[in-house]
């Protein structure tokens, strides 16, 4: 295939988009494209030197005059001038809040054909959606983009539901770096975070928002150490860690629950857990059941957007109701208790993540999409 100058847009902070969209721009790059990264900071994921990806920074200038500093424009004016003296052929936008409608405007102040694709990631439509004063520029900037993709069916159900675009959605799955996410010997953290030898280990990682449900992993946890000895592991940090605390507190869980913040090398905290909970009441993939998936982390998560895309409920996990936490512990508890039980599906997670969403096979299907656009 013909190498491809391929501009890439995400919000670069952490977060499940901007993982995806830094990962793709690594892959693509190590097939030979070269990838131009057009955000406001370097994508935290962005840890390497690779001599064929070029970061470009969004600066906004404050002014006085100005209430709100104009982000939209310096994107859209930073995405004109990258494609005109880059002569990209692609704009790949992750969000069409603001990035797809930043990219039209780029696009038309370049005067060049680069062509734009959108992936859908799920808040830009499961909440934005809902607000009727973006909804127009949500539909706008699905219609005009050239390619429009979502990381699910269920979110290609919802923006078609919510927003009615006159656009066909493709879904193209999300995907994890395998060569990072396995299963690693990290068993000495046990002994580290003071877990016995016989307890199990539950692990929760998200971003501490409402929607992630949080209480409800505390709640089941409750349940599932009353029968069980085992560790909670708490990974991440967000608006919700106030009120968790203060749940564990109420509970008398806090030598069991391990608050251990925002952290790196997911992998080794995946390694010595044995079951990954993910009960959110919105979510449009659900990145850290797959990441759990690909180290052998059978998940337990709810009936809500793309999560039962990517837990297959009794092969490589368990899907509940949300706020069910009777059921999500007695899941838990079956699988906890059952060493067969467990280990099969286990294998079945591994076997999931590097079928269905292995990133060589994610990866040509963006490939693919940029092709036939050219
Ligand atoms: O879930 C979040 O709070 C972060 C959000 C984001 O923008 O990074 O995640 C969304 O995109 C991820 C990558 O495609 C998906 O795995 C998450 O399910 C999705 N979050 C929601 O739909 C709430």
């Amino acid at each position: 295939m013909k190498k491809l100058k391929i501009g890439i847009t995400c919000y670069p902070t952490v977060g499940g988009s901007g993982v995806v969209a830094t990962e793709l721009g690594k892959l693509l790059a190590e097939k030979g494209h070269e990838i131009h990264f057009i955000t406001s900071s370097i994508p935290f994921r962005l840890n390497k030197m690779y001599h064929n990806i070029y970061f470009h920074q969004v600066e906004v200038s404050q002014y006085s005059v100005f209430q709100y500093p104009p982000y939209d424009i310096a994107l859209a004016n930073k995405m004109a001038e990258i494609t005109e003296r880059e002569n990209l052929d692609i704009l790949h936008v992750h969000y069409a809040i603001p990035h797809a409608v930043c990219a039209i405007l780029g696009k038309q102040m370049s005067g060049k054909d680069v062509k734009i694709v959108t992936t859908l990631h799920g808040t830009d439509i499961t909440v934005l959606g809902y607000d009727p004063s973006l909804t127009g520029a949500i539909r706008f900037g699905i219609e005009k983009s050239d390619v429009v993709t979502a990381v699910s069916t269920a979110l290609v159900k919802q923006t078609h539901d919510l927003i009615q675009p006159d656009k066909e959605i493709q879904t193209v799955y999300n995907f994890i770096d395998e060569r990072v996410y396995r299963k690693v010997d990290s068993r000495h953290l046990r002994s580290q975070y003071g877990i016995k030898d016989d307890e199990k280990v539950i692990i929760h990682v998200s971003n501490f928002r409402g929607v992630k449900r949080v209480t409800d992993v505390v709640a089941s946890f409750n349940l599932i150490q009353k029968e069980i000895p085992s560790k909670l592991l708490l990974v991440g940090d967000g608006p919700e860690m106030t009120l968790i605390c203060k749940q564990v507190t109420e509970l008398g869980l806090e030598d069991m629950v391990l608050f251990l913040g925002k952290q790196d090398n997911l992998e080794e905290l995946y390694s010595i857990s044995d079951i990954k909970l993910l009960l959110s009441e919105k979510e449009s993939f659900g990145l850290v059941a797959l990441e759990a998936m690909a180290c052998g982390v059978p998940s337990i998560g709810t009936n809500v957007g793309g999560i039962p895309e990517v837990i297959e409920d009794g092969y490589n996990g368990f899907i509940c109701e949300i706020g069910n936490v009777k059921q999500i512990s007695d899941r838990a508890l079956q699988l906890l208790k059952d060493d067969g039980l467990h280990s099969e599906l286990s294998k079945n997670a591994l076997h999931t993540a590097r079928s269905t969403f292995h990133s060589s096979k994610i990866v040509e299907q963006y490939e693919q999409i940029y092709k036939n656009l050219l």
